[in-house]
């Protein structure tokens, strides 16, 4: 559907995620406060003139309660609410359940699923805090959007809240990672929990129509619910389940191409890597995104097509993530020793086929990479979405260069004119960035276009006024169940 305005009405937007979008630091005895540029910042960019909009959020870290009060203060300034947890429920809630439970079991791991009783009762925990500060501040007519698979209870125990005070406010929750197939989702000891936590929402909404109709046969399957294709039948409500693919912001990408720092570091790059086609890859360092077999797809194309040697080059910038994480690490050090092998096997003095930054890069940097890149590698083994994609393609309207994209990313489903491939399948990997480095102009030109259309059209301010427009058209059913 084209994007029209959000309908005015009055009340605010209420903003949930994990983490508030923030960086504080502290000079001396006072605390300063960075909003950072994150995604969601910017989708929600797009809402600002319709919607005041509050974020509310675990800031980070745990603070004395004399600083609380400070902090608080300053961040409201912002926009932002901190949700203050201590640092060992915060450690078991982000690190210990979402990530060690939830996120392998979203992402087709479930052998690296460590399920304890004392992180699930503090992801509870975290979720109760989350909600008191949320029901402290939400007003008749306000909208709340919670955001992603760390606070999957939070609606449910808001109903309850405001149930009580039989306020009509409406609520959706948004989840950024993929919703496994049923079989997948079953496994989770708190299956029954985890979904009732989200049905008390008005709104739930997925990247793609695959994750809706996993919620929704996971729904009918675990709780026996009654179902349509775009609803679920929970307690006398009917819960809207919608898919909004999340985009990004295309024109940051195009001004900061047309910067001196940009441009001056493009032009590095090309000289440093003259007459050498460059193939780039950027992830976080997690398993879901595939990187060993990245490597792997990449040493059999040098194998198999030994024209390559010395004439194309990976740059893979691989960011540091959650090391706390057992499961991390050992990825880190399987990364590490697949770079040794394969540059020790194919390097000269002259040349490195590798070149493996474990860092985040600027974003001039990034851009310039991006820019220069004939051929960027998607290899997640499952990803919600993927923007790393989308940021590729805004990067390309002088060059088209060619997306090769994991068909188990969110965004397969979304960019035509990439090359789709099976990263477990090497040899079919290997032969795609063969036809993505040897492709000719008008092919190359062609794909561009279709793939340039879609990012430019489907932005992060267009997902965010998609969503809040649709959450804003749900019945309010709360209020109609709970006027009795
Ligand atoms: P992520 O798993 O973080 O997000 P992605 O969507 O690719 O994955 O976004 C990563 C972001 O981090 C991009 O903006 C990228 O530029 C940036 N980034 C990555 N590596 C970097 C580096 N080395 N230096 C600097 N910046 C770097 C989750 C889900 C995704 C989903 C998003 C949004 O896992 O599937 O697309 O949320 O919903």
């Amino acid at each position: 559907p084209p994007m029209t305005e959000v309908e005015k009405k009055p009340g605010k937007l209420i903003v949930i995620s994990n983490r508030l979008p923030i960086t504080l630091t502290k000079d001396c005895d006072s605390w300063s406060v960075k909003l950072s540029s994150g995604g969601l910042v910017t989708a929600l960019s797009g809402l600002k003139k319709e919607y005041p909009f509050t974020w509310v959020g675990w800031p980070g870290q745990d603070f004395s309660s004399t600083e609380k009060t400070k902090i608080s203060n300053l961040l409201m300034e912002n926009s932002c609410v901190p949700v203050f947890l201590d640092d060992k429920i915060a450690d078991l809630h982000y690190n210990g359940f979402s990530n060690s439970v939830l996120w392998p079991l979203f992402h087709y791991h479930p052998a690296e699923m460590n399920f304890e009783d004392r992180a699930w009762e503090a992801y509870k925990a975290a979720n109760e805090a989350f909600a008191k500060v949320v029901l402290s501040i939400a007003e008749e007519g306000d909208l709340i959007w919670i955001h992603d698979y760390h606070l999957m209870l939070l609606a449910q125990i808001l109903q309850k809240g405001f149930k009580s005070k039989r306020k009509n406010i409406k609520i959706g929750w948004f989840l950024h990672t993929p919703f496994p197939s049923s079989e997948i989702f079953r496994i989770l000891p708190v299956r029954q929990e985890i979904l009732e936590g989200v049905l008390a929402a008005d709104l739930i909404g997925f990247h793609t129509l695959e994750y809706s109709r996993h919620f929704i046969s996971s729904c009918t399957r675990v709780l026996g619910l009654q179902s349509g294709s775009e609803s679920v039948e929970y307690e006398g409500r009917n819960v809207r389940i919608g898919t909004f693919p999340i985009g990004i912001d295309p024109t940051t990408f195009i001004e900061a191409q047309k910067t001196p720092a940009v441009s001056d570091r493009i032009k590095d790059f090309k000289s440093r890597f003259k007459n050498k086609k460059i193939i780039v890859g950027v992830d976080r360092l997690d398993y879901i995104k595939g990187v060993p077999q990245k490597f792997l797809a990449y040493e059999n194309l040098l194998k198999k097509h030994p024209e390559y040697i010395g004439n194309v080059v990976l740059v893979q910038v691989a960011v540091p993530s959650r090391g706390d994480v057992e499961e991390y690490q050992e990825l880190m050090v399987n990364v590490n020793e697949l770079v040794g092998l394969i540059n020790g096997k194919y390097a000269t003095i002259e040349y490195t086929p590798i070149h493996f930054l474990y860092k985040s890069v600027d974003f001039t940097e990034l851009v310039s990479i991006y820019t220069t890149a004939d051929v960027c590698l998607i290899t997640s083994t499952r990803d919600g979405m993927n923007l790393v994609s989308y940021e590729y393609i805004a990067c390309q309207n002088e060059n088209n260069g060619v997306l090769v994209l994991s068909e188990f990313t969110g965004a397969a489903s979304s960019l035509n004119g990439s090359l789709i491939v099976n990263p477990w399948d090497i040899d079919q990997v290997s032969e795609s960035l063969h036809n993505a480095l040897s492709m000719d102009t008008k092919s190359k030109a062609r794909n561009y276009r279709m793939l340039s259309k879609y990012v430019n059209k489907h932005t992060a301010a267009y997902w965010g006024v998609s969503y809040v427009k649709a959450l804003n058209k749900t019945n309010g059913s709360m209020y109609s169940v709970y006027k009795t």
